[in-house]
């Protein structure tokens, strides 16, 4: 969820509580969240210590010591928990968020200090390494779940003990005189003291996410430094660069995304949020540049990012892999926030497209259908027994585990998917913005009154979306509905009357500007045939093969449905693809059918190498949707076929 914006050009989004999304591929999916990952998850929490590390009862040689990244655990989960309160009330859930709360707020110390880990197992050694120990983005974690705790219930607990804390962090960083200069190894404190000041009003807050902003990568280096103070060598730092944590110079120099891919992202949100409170048009300039960055030479075709293992993050422009993709979920779910927030800065159908193409594939691989078990990485290849993913041992092969020792993750996907009614629509003075296509009723502030919005489709397995307006009083307004990239032929009717969608379409958004009566009708229809999708020349691991999209959906191939060695499939051009909604298969899915070509003496040459031509039979294949991969039996799956 995006912080309140307060210049004039912005847009704001309508949050989740205005937008019921009923039924339909997200409303189930958003059901599912409720019912059953927030209590597996709170489950996990207490039986891993999480949640009891604020007891503080901890002692050397006990068992869960509380970990110096514990506290964004149970931070996002509780944002997650207040996310659905907001929606659903449930006395049982609020009950568990209040006990927590009680813990910490009894944990708290004097000064507003508020840590598990340091409190309880390093009392003296707070605030001494920045680099590495996840301080500040504990805090911002925490301050996310107090403003969205606080918006849910009207609550101020969690809130004024954030408060006091964030009032800690400011009396002890800043650029002023006895302050420490210093900033987080992983980013996310910006973004979060961004909207403390949007629910509290206290310009502090926005006045220290600026400060964090403003300092990164500065010069005399402040994690060089910290590690001196420490007695280390700097050089020995857990990874050796600064472009790990984005602070190999100031960000507004930044204009190649680098280093870890979540720390990345959160610190784009960060500075998109700034620019967004404050009108810096350098900062904004700055993501732009890194958006491109991202989205034209580092994004997979799910919208993952962040290819390799070693730094969770990324490499060079281009660099692809699909069996050793990491992935990371959080990555994904980064990229969904700072996509809406340069949404609301710019309305761009860009902005709007990515987050989309992320939110269907490499956001949702990420938990299964059930809603029971996470990946923590998201290959777009796997193969029974490859060394693949050797990332904390083999939770990270190709199953979804119930949960993990670095836990970041799952309640990353929670707290997205109870907010997800946030990311639908935007307003800006007398302008509605439609970015996703689900079935829902929203409410609608437009000029100074409401407009009841209601979407009604089978998307994203049909393209047909019928909405109705129907604002209080007969209003003259604009209703711009975003026509998604990967449509070429959209059609649109206002009241049975057609009307030309590419004359009143600007940066991907076709603009109705009329006086609206209670129950017009658009009808919407976004033709989405099944695409193969070629890779650009330089992403040397894919090009040369094809994947199948069908509007936002990337579809990939499982052994379940088409046998082993799936690498043996080849998709010639001419190919017959059809798709059809198998009702049976997860609750209704629109799979992809063709006819493709199977090598046929493959098993035959047992030569490793062999000048002997592949030759070829017919075989028919099925392709699934990428986020229900690995629902079924375990086996073989692959995004990029041979062409
Ligand atoms: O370091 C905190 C989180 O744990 C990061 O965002 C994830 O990549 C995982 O390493
Ligand atoms: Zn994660």
């Amino acid at each position: 969820m995006t912080a309140t914006t307060n210049h004039a050009t912005a847009c704001a989004p309508v949050l989740f509580n205005k937008v019921r999304i009923k039924g339909g591929f997200w409303g189930r999916r958003i059901d599912t969240n409720r019912r059953t990952t927030l209590p597996i998850e709170y489950k996990q929490l207490k039986d891993t210590g999480r949640i009891d590390a604020w007891k503080l009862k901890w002692k050397p040689g006990q068992p869960n010591e509380p970990h110096i990244f514990w506290d964004s655990d149970v931070a996002k989960w509780m944002e997650a928990a207040a996310y659905s309160l907001r929606c659903h009330p449930d006395r049982k859930l609020e009950k568990q968020l209040d006990e927590v709360i009680a813990m910490m707020k009894k944990a708290q110390l004097k000064d507003g200090y508020l840590n598990s880990h340091y409190i309880a197992v390093e009392p003296k050694k707070r605030w001494t390494n920045l680099r590495d120990c996840h301080e500040l983005y504990c805090a911002g974690h925490l301050a996310e779940a107090a403003v969205a705790h606080y918006h849910a219930t009207g609550k101020r607990t969690l809130l004024d003990v954030m408060c006091r804390y964030a009032d800690h962090i400011s009396r002890t960083f800043g650029a002023g005189r006895g302050l420490k200069r210093g900033y987080c190894g992983h980013e996310e404190v910006e973004l979060a003291m961004v909207k403390l000041f949007g629910a509290t009003g206290n310009r502090r807050y926005l006045d220290l996410a600026t400060y964090f902003i403003n300092e990164r990568g500065h010069k005399p280096h402040y994690f060089t430094q910290e590690a001196v103070a420490r007695g280390e060598d700097p050089k020995k730092a857990h990874h050796q660069t600064y472009e790990y944590c984005q602070a190999h110079v100031p960000v507004r120099e930044q204009s190649k995304v680098v280093g870890h891919s979540v720390r990345a992202m959160y610190l784009y949100c960060g500075m998109a949020d700034v620019a967004a409170a404050t009108g810096d048009k350098s900062l904004l300039d700055a993501c732009k540049r890194l958006w491109q960055s991202v989205t034209r030479r580092q994004m997979h075709i799910t919208g993952g990012i962040g290819p390799t293992a070693s730094n969770e993050g990324f490499t060079t422009d281009y660099d692809m892999p699909v069996e050793t993709a990491y992935l990371e979920t959080c990555a994904a779910i980064g990229l969904v926030f700072w996509a809406h927030r340069m949404l609301q800065a710019e309305v761009d159908s860009d902005y709007a497209d990515v987050m989309e193409r992320a939110l269907y594939n490499g956001v949702l691989s990420g938990v299964s259908f059930k809603g029971d078990s996470f990946f923590y990485a998201n290959p777009l290849a796997v193969y029974p027994g490859m060394s693949g993913l050797q990332y904390n041992g083999p939770d990270y092969h190709y199953r979804r585990s119930g949960w993990f020792g670095c836990a970041c993750c799952p309640p990353n996907v929670a707290r997205l998917l109870a907010s997800l009614g946030s990311y639908a629509y935007s307003t800006r003075r007398n302008e509605l913005y439609v970015h996703l296509y689900a079935g829902n009723r929203a409410d609608i502030e437009v000029d100074g009154q409401t407009v009841v919005f209601v979407q009604e489709t089978g998307y994203p397995w049909d393209g047909d979306v019928r909405m109705t307006v129907s604002p209080r009083k007969p209003a003259a307004f604009t209703v711009a509905l975003r026509i998604p990239g990967w449509c070429r032929s959209a059609r649109l009717s206002v009241n049975g009357r057609g009307v030309s969608v590419k004359a009143i379409t600007r940066k991907g958004y076709a603009r109705i500007r009329r006086r609206w009566e209670r129950g017009d009708r658009i009808e919407l229809v976004l033709p989405m045939p099944v695409e193969r999708v070629l890779a650009h020349p330089r992403a040397r691991q894919v090009c040369g093969r094809v994947a199948l999209v069908r509007g936002p959906v990337v579809y990939c191939l499982e052994q379940t449905d088409n046998g082993p060695e799936l690498n043996d499939i080849r998709l010639p051009r001419g190919a017959k693809l059809g798709s059809k909604l198998e009702k049976r298969l997860f609750g209704g899915t629109v799979v992809v059918h063709g006819t493709a070509l199977r090598r046929a003496n493959a098993g035959r040459t047992n030569a490793l190498y062999s000048a002997a031509p592949p030759e070829y039979v017919k075989t028919r294949i099925t392709a699934i949707p990428y986020c229900l991969w690995a629902n079924r039996e375990p086996g073989e799956m692959l995004v990029w076929m041979r062409e």
